[in-house]
């Protein structure tokens, strides 16, 4: 029901403004757990971020960029694939946690056709560096999802082997499909991925490339990780050191497009695959969103992103249309003169709403943008509305089991934190979005009941850890 709809919505909104420049190379960064109020340009004072602050005065700002989860395998899975998780059956791993741990049975599956897999289809040279948590079994790695190449680990830097002595190995590096290091030093992880980015670059500066750098900070341990040159130089503890470093990778890779005649030729996204976790002080922001990481609060799944592609993308605009990292995929395959996967997915063609001056509207207006928390749908948005659908049980979730809930309704676009309640005020609204988030459980499902156009997740039998040979 939900899908003709999206079509003929993708379709309207790829004819508006569509550029005809060449196709680019395509840089793609998404730090883990970073908040709208952790970047300057995006209002913070807490450190500094230049470079990503320069990024956004040269492209366009995107104030109401939804992640599809407010957790990392689920969130990750939707930028590679421009399906919901539920869609993928990633949104929980095989034991009903969250996210993926080491040595699980369930992964990507390898059937669903990856953003680098359309790339690369099209002529692209592809890297992963960074962090994974698609699956750590061989069938799972970024390899056999469409990357030439992957340098990083493959699930969170703090599933580490003395949390589950017995079944976790040494956090382990990648190259490929090989373990090269185990434990390796998370401090310099930042740093190290960085000067794999560059190179990357560097070496395939005369061919259409695609770098996607699903950053490892600041993570989720209490105090991120950040190389020497940045510890204790921020003015916001060990978080801001690490905010700092990330930004200074961007700096790099900028730099390193410039020094190669790239910039006219390259996409840069750079954005976050969920909010801000509550850690002890000093930690990250999701101002002036509500809630933190892990949930679906605006402040765990409304991030900031910036699109630059100077000559295409029009400089210094703040664009507050709602998309997604689910339309990254239909998007980016458009501008690089590549089709679609086959299957049905979720996102839409939004290059007009990068490119088009005030007049083009999100796609997700119609259909709504649907906001799970594992498999429960919680929130739908549609226009500047969203709400929280009523739960009479206890939903299970990351930190233990939350209280039952009424129905809200905020205007998130004029309230964007959330402090003014107003279901009583405008049933018709409310009607409205209930019935889109009941299209949404027939196609996807909630809770336990299945949706129509779900997929099996990829599955093993036995899981082997992975481990220096
Ligand atoms: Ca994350």
């Amino acid at each position: 029901m939900l899908r003709p709809l999206c079509f003929f919505l993708a379709t309207a909104a790829a004819g508006l403004g569509a550029p005809t420049a060449p196709r680019p190379n395509i840089v793609l960064i998404v730090c883990d757990n970073l908040g709208n109020g952790d970047i300057g340009c995006f209002g913070s004072t807490a450190q500094r971020t230049p470079h990503v602050d320069r990024l956004a005065a040269e492209g366009v700002k995107l104030t109401s960029f939804y992640v599809a989860s407010g957790v990392c395998t689920p969130s990750r899975a939707a930028f590679l694939t421009g399906c919901y998780p539920r869609r993928l059956n990633l949104h929980q791993s095989a034991t009903g946690a969250p996210v993926l741990h080491p040595v699980a049975t369930r992964g990507l599956n390898p059937d669903e056709v990856t953003l680098a897999e359309v790339l690369r289809d099209a002529g692209y040279a592809t890297a992963c560096i960074g962090k994974w948590h698609l699956g750590d079994q061989p069938e799972f790695l970024p390899t056999r999802q469409g990357f030439d190449v992957f340098f990083g680990i493959p699930y969170s830097d703090d599933m580490t082997r003395d949390k589950q002595p017995a079944a976790w190995p040494e956090l382990p590096l990648l190259r490929g499909e090989t373990v090269i290091e185990a434990p390796v030093d998370r401090n310099h992880l930042v740093r190290r991925c960085t000067e794999e980015a560059v190179r990357f670059i560097g070496e395939n500066a005369g061919r259409p490339f695609f770098l996607y750098v699903p950053h490892t900070m600041p993570g989720s341990t209490p105090q991120p990780f950040s190389s020497p040159a940045f510890r204790g130089k921020s003015r916001h503890g060990a978080y801001g050191d690490s905010v700092e470093e990330l930004d200074w990778s961007t700096g790099e890779i900028v730099a390193a497009l410039e020094q190669h005649g790239l910039t006219g030729r390259t996409l840069v996204i750079w954005t976050s695959d969920n909010g801000a976790v509550r850690r002890n002080p000093p930690q990250g922001s999701n101002a002036p969103y509500r809630g933190w990481g892990y949930d679906t609060s605006e402040g765990a799944m409304r991030l900031p992103c910036i699109v630059r592609w100077p000559g295409v993308i029009p400089a210094g605009r703040v664009q507050d249309e709602l998309c997604s990292s689910l339309d990254l995929l239909p998007t980016l395959a458009r501008w690089a003169g590549a089709n679609p996967p086959p299957r049905p997915i979720d996102g839409h063609d939004v290059r007009a709403l990068f490119t088009v001056e005030a007049t083009a509207k999100s796609p997700w207006d119609n259909a709504g943008f649907c906001f799970y928390r594992m498999g429960d749908l919680q929130a739908v948005r549609a226009g500047p509305w969203k709400v929280y659908l009523p739960r009479s049980e206890p939903a299970e979730g990351k930190k233990g089991k939350s209280p039952p809930t009424p129905l809200q309704l905020f205007d998130v676009r004029h309230d964007p934190g959330e402090t003014v309640e107003l279901s009583a005020r405008e049933p018709a609204v409310v009607r409205h979005l209930l019935t889109l988030a009941e299209n949404a459980r027939v196609e996807l499902g909630d809770g336990q009941r299945p949706g129509r156009g779900q997929r099996p997740a990829g599955a093993v039998d036995h899981a082997q850890p992975l481990t220096l040979r």
